[in-house]
């Protein structure tokens, strides 16, 4: 009885009205190019299944062992032989010619927008450049986590790895395409409406690859072009003799080596520019410039939204949806706060403090040394709470 109770929570599990990552809940044309195929064919193959279950549970009662004398054993009945040849062939040949119809046409590489995607251990990296749904993007975006792209357009998204095989997958926008190192594959991922839609890296990837996860965010037009203008607004750099001031400094000292900020500009007037492969055994780490734009970080794992404000947005109508999400943690914190009402700052403490304790790293401390002194993931910097509370004040403002 319980064991056929969890059977029954398991299979309707998947039925759940809420359940963001439901691949027979497309919320775009790929995905329902995939699910007009799947849904027929897992009604034929389910009818399939219970014929044959029906035919092997008589056969098991009808002709169960009586001690009778061993039936006469026959071979070669022709016209059996030739209909069970030919009526799976058949079966077989209608389930094809969809398929194959449904491959051709998700390869289908037309757009209005590409998007290069890198994974590595153990988030995705995103960069724009061209024009991207008609919108204009006049100098490279790059950013971490979070997809943002126009509603009801063809995006292309060519996906490569920077270190061991993953796979890029968002269940309501396409199926998954594996990222491998040394090849650019293309996936196509369009929205029919603004909202967000979840997925998660599906290639086993190394020891935190269940906290790869990513999302796709889809705008209107409008706010699509919004969200492109402030990627690309000029760096504004802390005012004199504030907290965040002081981050600035904290964050050339601790955290530029690795993280780039776009417009950041050293004490002497010269550029600040990352450079990750010298430390990462990726080679690259998460573009920090607008990091609070992004509503989670660290492989889109940990919120750096509020729960309530989460909620708020998940449940927003397509036609809330945008001005929500592009005010980000100041959501709800109206024209003149200093202090944003949905920041989860937290989340972010927490990870300045001991990311790998967040996301373990390495399985043992020693595995440090076969990478010659690379890390995989963020280290621990054994930031003092002082220096972590300058890094939040001058994080808060990169929005
Ligand atoms: C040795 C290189 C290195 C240094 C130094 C470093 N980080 Fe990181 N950081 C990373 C890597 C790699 C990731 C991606 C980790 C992951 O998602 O698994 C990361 C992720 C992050 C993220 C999440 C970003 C996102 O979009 O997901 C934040 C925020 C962050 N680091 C802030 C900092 C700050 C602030 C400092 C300075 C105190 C710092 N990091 C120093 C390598 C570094
Ligand atoms: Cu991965």
């Amino acid at each position: 009885m319980a064991v056929a109770a969890f059977a029954a929570a398991v299979l309707f599990a998947g039925c759940a009205q809420d359940a963001p990552q439901d691949t027979f809940q497309p919320k775009g044309p790929n995905a329902r190019t995939i699910d007009d195929v799947q849904r027929p064919l897992f009604y034929v193959a389910g009818i399939v299944g219970l014929i044959v279950f029906a035919v092997i549970g008589y056969s098991i009662i009808r002709f169960k062992d009586r001690g009778q004398d061993m039936p006469e054993q026959t071979h070669g009945k022709t016209w059996l032989e030739v209909t069970l040849t030919v009526i799976p062939a058949v079966i077989l040949a209608g389930v094809a010619i969809p398929t194959v119809a449904a491959v051709f046409d998700l390869d289908d590489k037309s757009n209005e927008c590409v998007i290069n995607v890198t994974g590595q251990q153990w988030w995705w990296e995103y960069d724009y450049s061209g024009t991207c749904g008609g919108v204009e993007i006049t100098q490279p975006i790059v950013t971490s986590g979070e997809l943002v792209i126009p509603a009801d357009t063809p995006v292309l998204l060519r996906i490569t790895s920077r270190d061991v095989i993953h796979s890029y997958w968002i269940p309501a926008l396409n199926g998954k395409r594996d990222a491998v190192p040394g090849r650019l594959q293309t996936l196509r991922m369009e929205a029919d409406e603004p909202g967000i839609y979840t997925g998660q890296c599906t290639e086993f990837c190394g020891l935190s690859h269940a906290r790869m996860r990513q999302a796709a965010v889809a705008l209107s037009t409008a706010d699509f072009q919004t969200w492109v203008t402030n990627q690309l607004a000029a760096y504004v750099a802390p005012e004199a003799g504030t907290l965040a001031a002081t981050g600035e400094g904290t964050f050339v000292n601790q955290c530029s080596r690795c993280h780039q900020v776009n417009g950041l500009v050293a004490a002497d007037g010269t550029p600040v520019l990352a450079e990750p492969d010298l430390y990462v055994v990726a080679g690259a780490a998460p573009n920090l410039t607008n990091l609070m734009t992004r509503t989670a970080i660290a492989g889109w794992t940990f919120d750096l939204l509020t729960d309530a404000c989460r909620e708020q947005l998940w449940n927003a109508s397509p036609e809330e949806f945008g001005s929500l999400y592009l005010q980000g943690v100041w959501m709800n914190s109206g024209p003149d706060a200093t202090k944003p009402v949905c920041f989860a700052e937290a989340t972010l403490r927490d990870w300045l403090r001991d990311p790998a304790a967040m996301k373990p790293n390495y399985a043992s401390p020693d595995q440090v040394a076969s990478t010659g002194g690379l890390t995989r993931g963020m280290p621990n910097l054994n930031l003092t709470e002082d220096q972590i509370d300058q890094l939040i004040a001058f994080l808060l403002e990169r929005k």
